[in-house]
């Protein structure tokens, strides 16, 4: 669906990529031209008012005040259209990415960790299963606190400053933070959450366009701010297989034991990490 977009585009909005983001595009063009006319309305009427009502021609004031009922319709009218818009579009729109999470197969999870000023992705690798996370095993090695001796983070991946994602599907996004409060900014694919400390916040989109996007920090969290990007790459679902497998390799490679035979007696040990919304 695409529509005239003159203001957004003039605003320097990126070009939108994912699938529900030509909602929020629409809301943004009508509401930039419906504040555009207000904003020559009153403008005009204000200078009307001035002259019409000039010293000069008034000396005195008039007690009885405004008679016709125009500009208690046009109020109602600007309400009417504000309520429609508020009631019909946006929080519906809101309601939709905050209540109708995609099924838990369906969608790919990744664990998103904000620290000042960079941002961690962590995959669970190609056994499906998360390693767990403890604050104990943080360093600068182990940006996420990955337990090492958790079997299922073995074959984990984990990335910083760089996510893949496969085109066409949806995609949650766990955002947790180290130490500030950050937020996860995605502009071409219309969505943006906080990353709390303490709090696992879920938040979801689907990429519709293949490329590769800008990941930045939504919250002023301290003077490296402007810094703290990443880079979302929206791969084809082969390329996307490629680069898990590259990662999956390096993986391997770094961590300790060879995990393959331990994977499956573990699994009621290997999830105790909290997680609001199913994922796998
Ligand atoms: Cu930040």
């Amino acid at each position: 669906m695409s529509s005239l977009a003159l203001i957004n585009e003039f605003l320097g909005q990126p070009p939108n990529a994912s699938s529900h983001g030509y909602q929020i595009d629409h809301i943004l063009e009508f509401c930039h031209w419906f504040m555009g006319a207000l904003f020559l309305g009153w403008s005009a009427f204000f200078i009307f008012v001035l002259i019409r009502f000039r010293r000069g021609r008034h000396p005195a004031a008039d007690h009885h005040g405004v008679k016709s009922g125009v500009s208690t319709h046009l109020e109602f009218s600007v309400v009417l259209i504000e309520a429609v818009l508020l009631l019909g579009f946006a929080i519906p729109l809101w309601a939709k990415r905050v209540n109708q999470f995609p099924p838990g197969k369906e969608a790919l999870l990744v664990h998103v960790v904000g620290q000042q000023f960079s941002w961690n992705f962590h995959l669970p690798g190609p056994d499906g299963q998360f390693g767990r996370r403890d604050v104990s095993f943080l360093s600068n090695s182990n940006p996420i606190g990955l337990d090492p001796n958790d079997p299922a983070g073995k074959d984990d991946i984990v990335t910083a400053g760089e996510l893949h994602v496969p085109v066409d599907r949806p995609v949650i996004t766990e955002l947790s933070s180290k130490d500030v409060i950050h937020d996860f900014f995605l502009p071409e694919m219309r969505i943006a959450a906080d990353a709390i400390p303490g709090s696992l916040i879920p938040m979801w989109f689907t990429p519709i366009k293949t490329g590769t996007y800008e990941v930045i920090c939504g919250q002023l969290c301290g003077l490296g701010h402007s810094g703290m990007k990443g880079t979302l790459v929206v791969d084809t679902p082969a390329d996307y297989q490629t680069w898990l497998k590259e990662r999956a390799e390096l993986a391997g490679s770094q961590g300790a034991p060879p995990a393959g035979a331990q994977k499956t007696e573990n699994k009621a040990a290997a999830t105790p990490a909290p997680s609001p919304s199913p994922g796998g």
